[in-house]
């Protein structure tokens, strides 16, 4: 797989994969560059990790200690024409898909700043892990803008939509106390270091079940957020039948009946 970016870092140790947005001097705002990179290591990924050969499970972080992402880059957002500014929140749209449709957990780890498209793109992840430093907040209506990569919609989802709205029309800021209470973080820690740690023992823990099995959960729990509950269940009904198909379900099930430790295939 290709390591060699500009604006972020990959790196995969103990089949966890760790992304790392990496623009410290503008608190890792999201430039057209760092989309480009995040999508082009995601959709390279996600082809590689088909069997997860690579990795059962990833992070995404910001760099440094004062910001996990400030948001998109106002600076070049400045510059940009409505076509470019459409382009722009397409690319941004489709990595926050690109972390949904990917067959491994994937914890967002937020220290410091996660505005706008920061706390947009931290809202795509499976879930979200954060130090007493976060700060979260969709400041979009404070530059004349809307969220542009999914916080109308996903924020309305995680939180209800009168909080969003009431968060978004303000674009005032979410500290962690709050973000913990209205469910949008799941865990808060003292320090950056801390967070990482846990989040890779949650992690390497949660290996140990059926990667398989982890991912069509995420993929029906993730489409049925989406749809009527009666749409939901037919999806659950349909992947709980397909799953009667696969070797780590045979493999878990006679594994308990036998008294002895699964060995997962992740098929
Ligand atoms: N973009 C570009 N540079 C940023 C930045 C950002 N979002 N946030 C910070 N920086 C840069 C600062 O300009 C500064 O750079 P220099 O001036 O030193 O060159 C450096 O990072 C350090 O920032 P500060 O000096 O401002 O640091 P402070 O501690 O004083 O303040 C802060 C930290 C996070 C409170 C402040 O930097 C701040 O308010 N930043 C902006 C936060 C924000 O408004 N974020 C939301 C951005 S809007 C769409 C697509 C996408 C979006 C919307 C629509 N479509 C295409 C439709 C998404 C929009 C957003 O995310």
């Amino acid at each position: 797989m290709n390591t060699n970016y500009e604006t972020i870092l990959f790196e995969v140790e103990n089949e966890i994969a760790t992304i790392t947005v990496n623009r410290p001097k503008a608190l890792n705002a999201l430039s057209h560059q760092v989309h480009s990179e995040i999508n082009a290591l995601l959709k390279e990924f996600m082809e590689a990790n088909k069997d997860f050969t690579i990795a059962k499970g990833m992070i995404l972080t910001g760099a440094e200690e004062k910001a996990f992402i400030a948001g998109a880059d106002i600076k070049e957002m400045t510059l940009m024409s409505a076509d470019e500014a459409e382009a722009f929140a397409r690319l941004g749209q489709d990595n926050t898909l690109l972390f949904e449709l990917l067959n491994i957990p994937v914890i967002a780890c937020v220290n410091g700043y996660a505005l706008g498209g920061g706390c947009e793109m931290a809202m795509s992840c499976d879930f979200i892990f954060a130090t007493k430093t976060a700060v979260f907040g969709q400041p979009e209506v404070k530059l004349g803008l809307i969220p542009g990569f999914g916080g109308t919609q996903r924020l309305s989802k995680l939180v209800g939509r009168n909080r969003a709205k009431e968060i978004t029309y303000s674009g005032r800021n979410v500290a962690i106390e709050e973000a913990k209470e209205i469910g949008l973080v799941v865990s808060v820690f003292e320090s950056k270091e801390e967070m990482i740690e846990a989040a890779k023992v949650y992690l390497s823990k949660a290996m140990r079940n059926s990667p398989h099995a982890i991912y069509e959960a995420k993929r029906v729990m993730n489409e049925g957020n989406d749809l009527t509950i009666t749409d939901g269940l037919n999806v659950e009904a349909k992947a709980f039948g397909a799953i009667f198909n696969s070797a780590d379900m045979r493999e878990g099930t006679a594994a308990f009946v036998e008294k002895r430790k699964p060995v997962f295939i992740g098929k």
